[in-house]
């Protein structure tokens, strides 16, 4: 590692004891070659940009040399051995974003694709792999131990320099905040304060395999999710604080994807308008700066402001994806959602009447679901026009979640339990199958009622329509 590292030339014009100190520190360091690679090959609903990558890249590729290898752009999994043959890099990071489809009707896991992964690797490469990514931050102990690898990031991957740093000088690891290691508990790290940017390269292979199928790129508006769902992960992943990028930031980033050559871009923030004000103004900036190409984000069905919507429009949103859940008010509490079935419907006609597409996502079965809430839901979903019905039966069980502890005093599993295989709350008086066969009932093959997230088939759907030109998230064409 060091053996390979380049000295950086001090900078002339740093004349100031800061500056010397600046200079010293920087010449005591060594550069090292980072290889890291995006493990997520999933394309149901479509293959996603490694956004994440790009903010750890950026965190490091002042002080080392940086390499993105996404594996949805190599010919197969095999192809990564040439990778590190031709980029010999002293550390390897791997972004461990998916666990699972959490899909109870078409259950699908990826940790064992991701063994044969770093099989490969490790056959070509001695060099430490470091985990991180949303998937790795719930389960860091779990997914650390089944992979075999060395070091683990928990929550932010720009924490890595400090990582690089102490392995460069061989110093003990466990005292940086979120770094977690084989044998060890994981601790939660405290979210960071501090502003993030992602690297994005025109030249990065991996952005043009994106540009070529749908030309979909993502975009980050803030970090953090305060809304307090039983179920959810978000908190934990991104912390309950919000923290907001400065609008004009963010349009800036937005204009970077457009000249990248995007013809659409996704928001990944857990509910754009969990901040009103602040989702307003971004939209704002992206009239005024010039953010000229259309983009979708999810949204928590509150009663936004009269304009909200309106305003979001002209900024050119098109796609409203709604986290509704439940169209019972026993169970919008029972989640701790922060609406009421009213909201639902004020949302829906205002995000409607200012000429979105708007789809709304379900999660049945959860705590004191029975036959009589979801009657109502389904009731009640049928006033409501003009959009697309995503259904998923059955809950996910998640570690650091109110979920969690309900299944446990319900003896549905137990501390000892390893849920990184998928695990799935079971409510007492509706089982999974029943709820299914109830929404498919009702739905009558109706063509924008979809149960679970429509799977293989609609995947290859939304590729042949990329093929031909399309762009975008598509489910509008569900609409009826
Ligand atoms: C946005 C989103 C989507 C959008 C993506 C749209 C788009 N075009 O980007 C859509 C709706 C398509 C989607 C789909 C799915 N999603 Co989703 N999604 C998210 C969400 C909310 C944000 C992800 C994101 O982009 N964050 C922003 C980026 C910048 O952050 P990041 O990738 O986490 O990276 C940071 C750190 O993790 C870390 N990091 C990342 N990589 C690495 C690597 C190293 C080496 C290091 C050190 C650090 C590091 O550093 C980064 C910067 O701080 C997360 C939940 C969450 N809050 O994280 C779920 C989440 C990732 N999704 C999840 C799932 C399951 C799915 C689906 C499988 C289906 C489903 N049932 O929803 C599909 C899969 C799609 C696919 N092809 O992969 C799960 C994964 C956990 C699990 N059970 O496996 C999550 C965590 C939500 C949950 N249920 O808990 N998703």
């Amino acid at each position: 590692m060091p053996g390979r590292s380049q000295r950086r030339r001090p900078e002339q014009s740093d004349t100031t004891t800061l500056g010397i100190l600046v200079t010293l520190a920087h010449f005591s360091h060594s550069v090292m070659k980072v290889l890291l690679i995006s493990a997520n090959t999933l394309n149901e609903p479509y293959p996603v940009y490694p956004l994440g990558l790009d903010y750890v890249a950026e965190a490091i590729a002042k002080s080392h040399k940086v390499k993105i290898s996404d594996l949805n752009d190599l010919k197969d999994f095999d192809s990564i051995k040439e990778v590190i043959r031709n980029f010999l890099p002293d550390i390897i990071g791997i972004s461990i974003r998916n666990i699972d489809n959490t899909d109870t009707i078409d259950p699908k896991g990826f940790i064992g694709g991701y063994k044969e992964i770093i099989a490969l690797i490790r056959n070509c490469s001695k060099s430490p792999i470091v985990l991180g990514g949303s998937g790795f931050t719930i389960f860091p102990a779990e997914v650390l131990e089944a992979l075999q690898a060395d070091y683990g990031i928990i929550g932010e991957g720009e924490r890595f320099s400090l990582l690089l740093n102490a392995i460069e000088k061989k110093e003990d690891v466990s005292s940086i905040l979120g770094v977690i290691t084989r044998g060890n508990k994981a601790q939660t790290p405290t979210p960071l304060d501090k502003s993030f940017s992602a690297q994005i390269d025109i030249n990065n292979s991996h952005l043009k395999f994106y540009l070529k199928r749908g030309g979909m790129l993502n975009l980050q508006t803030k970090r953090g999710c305060n809304l307090k769902c039983i179920y959810c992960t978000y908190p934990h992943i991104e912390g309950s604080r919000l923290r907001l990028i400065p609008p004009k930031e963010v349009a800036n980033a937005a204009l970077k994807l457009q000249e990248a050559g995007a013809k659409y871009f996704f928001i990944t923030d857990s509910a754009f308008n969990c901040d009103f004000s602040h989702s307003r103004e971004v939209a704002q900036a992206f009239i005024k700066y010039g953010v000229s190409i259309p983009w979708g984000a999810f949204f928590a069905p509150k009663s936004p402001p009269k304009d909200y919507f309106k305003i979001m429009a002209d900024a050119g949103l098109t796609h409203v994806e709604f986290g509704t859940e439940s169209m019972s008010n026993k169970m919008l509490a029972s989640y701790r959602k922060p609406f009421k079935i009213n909201n639902v419907f004020d949302a829906h006609k205002l995000a409607n009447d200012a000429g979105l597409y708007v789809a709304h996502y379900f999660l049945l079965g959860g705590p004191g679901e029975n036959a009589d809430s979801l009657k109502e839901t389904l009731s009640n979903i049928d006033k409501l026009d003009k959009t697309v019905l995503f259904f998923f039966c059955g809950l996910r069980i998640y570690p650091h979640t109110a979920l969690y502890d309900i299944a446990l005093s319900e003896g549905q599993i137990t501390k000892d339990d390893n849920i990184l295989k998928p695990v799935f709350y079971h409510s007492e008086s509706l089982s999974s199958e029943e709820i299914i066969n109830m929404v498919s009932r009702h739905a009558k093959g109706r063509m924008n009622w979809i149960i679970g997230a429509g799977g293989e088939k609609t995947a290859k759907i939304v590729s042949k329509m990329f093929d031909l030109g399309y762009s975008g998230l598509l489910w509008e064409h569900l609409i009826q």
